[in-house]
């Protein structure tokens, strides 16, 4: 399949999908959202993919949706047709790991995405911010309900309404992100945190993800539960079987749904 505004690769068992649209610092216009929806789709239905990394280029993740193009949207048209929605669904329904690598901007929608995705690994120097404010309007993907999960509410107020930008030092003291790493390096370990992943049972890692998910979404008591169940129905994986006894055995597992 040929992309336009995303390149695609596959490593092994980790697929790479890489915002392309340098002359706009992978702002997220409606043709950029459509090809990531379907290279995601396509990551999906592929058997040996195990884990998915998203990434832009060095100075920009992404700097949000594209301004140009969404100016001379309505109401009724956004309604109608909302190409956001399409790819918030692809993104944050996604259900295998996927991994954000984040070097230079990743303001509003690209902020949005990133947060979509199951952690977020950045250079030093990643920017987060959501500057919507900047423009007569509120973050509309997200923003306003993932960054106060993830940074707490006097930070993401802070950020919101003031549309200021924050460091990779910052996101990371805030919980923003899982690690900041030298730019020159982002890609190698990001990689190897993917492929790590990728060598799991990969039905597990996809049931980890949902009860770590789902906790954003349900009370302690019913997490646990659901966590419980999901953890008791593993025994009847091969995969539980040979992990364990790779365990006793002092050998490196094989898992089968790989
Ligand atoms: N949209 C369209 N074009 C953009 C965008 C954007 N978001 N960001 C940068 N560009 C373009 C610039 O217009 C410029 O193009 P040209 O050379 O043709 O003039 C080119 O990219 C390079 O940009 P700059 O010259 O501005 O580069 P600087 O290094 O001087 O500045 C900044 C970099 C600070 C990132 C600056 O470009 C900027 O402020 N960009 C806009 C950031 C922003 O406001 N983002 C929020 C957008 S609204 C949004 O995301 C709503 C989310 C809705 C949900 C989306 C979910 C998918």
């Amino acid at each position: 399949m040929a992309y336009k505004t995303i390149q695609v690769k596959t490593e092994g068992r980790v697929g790479v999908i890489t915002l392309n649209r340098p002359e706009a610092l992978n702002a997220l216009c409606d043709a950029l959202t459509g090809e990531l929806a379907e290279a995601l789709a396509a990551f999906e239905r592929d058997e040996d993919i195990g884990c998915v990394v998203l990434t832009g280029s060095r100075k920009a993740f992404a700097a949000g949706a594209d301004i140009k193009e969404l100016q001379s949207r309505d109401q009724v048209s956004l309604y109608l047709n909302d190409p956001f929605a399409q790819t918030w669904e692809s993104v944050a329904r996604f259900r295998k790991p996927i991994i954000a690598a984040v070097s230079g901007y990743a303001l509003g929608g690209g902020c949005e995405i990133a947060m979509m995705c199951d952690f977020i690994i950045a250079s030093e120097t990643a920017k987060f911010g959501q500057p919507e404010i900047n423009l007569g309007v509120m973050p509309g993907s997200g923003g306003t309900q993932r960054l106060p999960r993830a940074v707490g509410k006097a930070k993401a107020m802070d950020l919101c309404l003031t549309g200021r930008m924050m460091d990779a030092e910052e996101a990371e003291r805030a919980g923003l992100v899982s690690r900041v790493v030298p730019a020159d390096d982002l890609m190698d370990t990001v990689m190897e945190a993917a492929e790590a992943i990728a060598t799991k049972s990969l039905p597990v890692a996809m049931m980890t993800k949902e009860a770590i998910n789902r906790s954003f979404e349900v009370g302690l008591t019913e997490g646990v539960l659901f966590e419980r169940r999901v953890f008791q129905s593993q025994f009847s994986l091969e995969d539980q079987r040979e992990g364990m006894a790779a365990f006793a055995e002092k050998r490196a597992p094989h898992f089968k749904h790989r």
